[in-house]
């Protein structure tokens, strides 16, 4: 199947005057509920694709085996490292996904729209039986799983988006986006000295806050890991290995915040987080995918990861 001509961040226009980059906004972006007019929420009926590269989708990922949602929502990966054609499910066998037969992700997003003129990203929900993306809304992926997937969560799975603080997270969320999520694609795809300093000081500003933060609380929220919690950690599990040196907001490394460093290992201690962080998938796909301009493709050896594996003490510092 043709997937003709890839979408770049060019054509969309996603770079301003000033050299500043403004991501473009999601397309599929129906929710998920139970009034008419919305995705039905049902088991088994909805795909994730997602690459182990990427930030947004990471989050949905934690998100669903936190949730005990992996037989509820399957789940499909492309390879780490986009390639001209766009993202690639190289890691099946015969590079199709063995669910939606597509060998490229555009191809998808042509079959969902034909119309569609953005980026074809990863997260994409594919609904199975019409086999079109149905949402890449990937700002708000996790609050559908946590709240309208709520009767098909796991027995005792966490509450990640408790109602009593339901708003006080999404404002955090909100900035948590602009200044750290997304600062760090701001001052890596900035194309100005000055959109590249406005985003650095963006960046390290946001990081101490939230080093103090942290240093006097277990999680953002108290004791209790919500959904910001997962926003924040894959930020920082790209920080030290791919956005440091490819996207140089290189002020301080994660492991040199004491509080953010014990707290990213907290939680990648815990299965979800783990299971679905694969270091190397990370630093190959900055390195070599597009955002890399890494010619000759050499990619770093370190840094060691192993570290990650090291005792946090969060649990002693913060006793009940
Ligand atoms: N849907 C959002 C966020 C998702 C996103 O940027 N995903 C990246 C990977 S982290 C992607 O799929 N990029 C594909 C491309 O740029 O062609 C956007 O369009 O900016």
């Amino acid at each position: 199947m043709s997937i003709g001509k890839i979408v770049t961040s060019e054509d969309v226009k996603e770079i301003g005057e000033d050299g500043k980059f403004n991501r473009q906004q999601n397309h599929f972006t129906t929710p998920f509920g139970n009034d008419a007019g919305m995705l039905p929420v049902e088991a088994g009926r909805y795909r994730l694709l997602w690459s182990a590269v990427c930030p947004w989708a990471h989050r949905s990922v934690i998100a669903i085996k936190l949730l005990g949602l992996e037989e509820v929502i399957s789940i499909g990966q492309a390879s780490p490292v986009r390639t001209a054609n766009g993202w690639e499910f190289s890691l099946d066998p015969d590079g199709v996904d063995p669910v939606l037969g597509i060998r490229y992700l555009p191809e998808i997003y042509a079959r969902s729209d034909p119309e569609y003129s953005g980026r074809a990203t990863v997260p994409a929900v594919v609904d199975i039986k019409q086999g079109k993306v149905v949402n890449n809304d990937y700002f708000n992926l996790t609050y559908y799983w946590e709240t309208v997937f709520k009767p098909l969560h796991k027995l005792q799975a966490p509450d990640l988006f408790p109602e009593h603080l339901r708003e006080d997270i999404r404002q955090f969320n909100q900035v948590l986006f602009d200044e750290l999520n997304n600062g760090v694609y701001k001052a890596g795809f900035a194309q100005s000295q000055q959109a590249y300093e406005d985003a650095y000081h963006l960046v390290f500003n946001r990081l101490d806050q939230l080093e103090a933060r942290l240093s006097r609380s277990r999680y953002l929220f108290g004791d209790q890991l919500t959904d910001a919690d997962i926003r924040l950690y894959v930020t920082l599990a790209r920080f030290d290995v791919a956005y440091y040196s490819v996207f140089k907001t290189n002020r301080n490394r994660l492991t040199d915040f004491p509080n953010l460093w014990a707290y990213a290992r907290e939680l990648y201690q815990i299965p979800a987080f783990a299971e679905s962080t694969d270091f190397q998938a990370i630093k190959q796909g900055y390195w070599l995918g597009s955002h890399g301009n890494n010619p000759y493709d050499i990619l770093p050896l370190g840094p060691d990861v192993s570290i990650w594996q090291t005792a946090h003490q969060r649990d002693k510092q913060f006793q009940l």
